[in-house]
């Protein structure tokens, strides 16, 4: 763990206000006068400094807080980080009065990504997309998941995968990746999609999942994309590999996307605009995490909200993510995505802070490793200059984190 931990290799963050976000314990699992003891990466004690097991402070290094509060580290659970080029021109047309849908049928849109994204190398990828890491690592992120899907060909999903894996390599963060495969119909598909179809789920994933470029498969169910029917024919493909599904469902229309990720036991359903009470109560049976995207809401000026209440009151776990892409969310803050899910979606402050540590994990299969702060977990910390977690939440375009610890460092 390097010369900067103490003899015993143990680091105590102490004089500290935590939110846990335990699971299953009351709002944000506050414990006032808490500390939290780091060995080797992993969380040795998080709670209350009195509580804590003498032998721990021995030798630590330890580092006073002065009263500020620590959560876990933030996570990301659905973006789009890797891209080449921006459509800040399509941004145009739409000021201008064109719909996303017709600046599509102009050449625009997926595919315009999709050519950017073709021409550019994978050294340029991964040049292209630190920057927008670098805005969510600012803000305390320490996991963030990227997404394929602008390649849409063999070579070009392996492209996007790689550069997406070397991330991990170039900073101090979790990447996990999702192949999209499924997310539009390149030029070269001639308009047939099932074809296409075919060619993802026997062709390209097949080759992605031998190579381990992908930790989750995500497809896009919507009209201008592929129908449930197409998005099964993959999915039936992931589980054969052995891979989690997720899904782009019910965005626009309401294709009963969030049901048919229930029904293949999905970690995910994401956006959910359009999802009604049967798809909610399915994904509450299947445990399936609904990922909410308010800034492509915004974006996009959408005026269906997703059905909060609903998930409530089913029990429908809930995440709150970026969707940062090109096209509709090209947002780096997950502090002004939680401002958004609140305001737009009347979302309460503990629901955004569990959206974007507890259930975002929750959402990549990720939290028996991270999302809370707990002993055996990775220590993932975010330090924040606050008197009270809601300031998270409330505040716009403003950043008051102190410090940020990834795996203890
Ligand atoms: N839903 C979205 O909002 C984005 N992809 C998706 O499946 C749109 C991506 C883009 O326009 O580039
Ligand atoms: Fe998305």
């Amino acid at each position: 763990m390097g010369e900067k931990n103490g003899k015993s290799g143990l680091r105590l963050w102490r004089d500290a206000r935590l939110a846990t976000m335990v699971d299953g314990v009351a709002g944000l699992g506050i414990v006032e006068k808490g500390a939290v003891a780091v060995r080797d990466g992993l969380i040795a004690y998080a709670g209350a400094e009195a509580d804590m097991p003498a032998s721990l402070a021995q030798g630590a290094e330890a580092i006073d807080c002065e009263g500020r509060w620590i959560t876990p580290g933030l996570i990301d659970c659905h973006t789009h980080l890797v891209h080449a080029g921006n459509r800040a021109n399509e941004f145009e047309m739409r000021l201008a009065g064109a719909t996303y849908e017709e600046v599509a049928r102009a050449g625009g849109g997926i595919v315009s990504s999709v050519k950017s994204l073709r021409a550019a190398s994978e050294d340029d990828l991964v040049a292209q997309t630190l920057p927008r890491l670098d805005a969510l690592i600012a803000e305390g992120v320490t996991s963030v998941e990227v997404k394929s899907g602008y390649g849409l060909d063999l070579d070009n999903e392996r492209k996007s995968l790689r550069a997406a894996r070397r991330l991990a390599g170039e900073r101090p963060v979790t990447v996990r990746t999702t192949f999209l495969g499924a997310h539009a119909l390149p030029p070269e598909a001639k308009g047939d999609k099932d074809a296409f179809i075919d060619l993802v789920a026997e062709t390209i994933l097949s080759a992605v999942a031998a190579e381990k470029l992908a930790d989750a498969v995500d497809g896009f169910c919507e009209g201008i994309a592929f129908s449930p029917e197409q998005i099964a024919r993959v999915f039936d493909k992931a589980k054969a590999l052995g891979l989690p599904v997720k899904l782009h469902a019910d965005q626009l229309s309401n294709l009963h996307g969030a049901a048919l990720a229930a029904r293949y036991g999905a970690l995910s359903a994401d956006h959910l605009e359009y999802t009604d009470e049967a798809g909610a109560a399915a994904m509450a049976k299947a445990g399936t995490v609904a990922t909410i995207l308010p800034g492509a809401y915004y974006f996009i000026r959408e005026t269906k909200k997703p059905p909060v209440e609903l998930f409530r009151r089913h029990g429908v776990k809930m995440a709150v993510a970026t969707d940062n892409n090109p096209g509709t969310s090209p947002l780096t803050s997950l502090l002004l995505t939680m401002n958004m899910a609140a305001t737009l979606f009347g979302m309460t402050v503990d629901e955004c802070l569990a959206g974007i540590t507890r259930e975002a994990a929750r959402a990549l299969g990720l939290l028996d490793r991270t999302g809370t702060l707990e002993a055996g977990k990775a220590a993932d910390l975010a330090i924040w200059d606050i008197e009270r977690p809601a300031e998270l939440v409330y505040r716009m375009g403003f950043n008051p984190l102190h410090a940020r610890i990834w795996r203890g460092q």
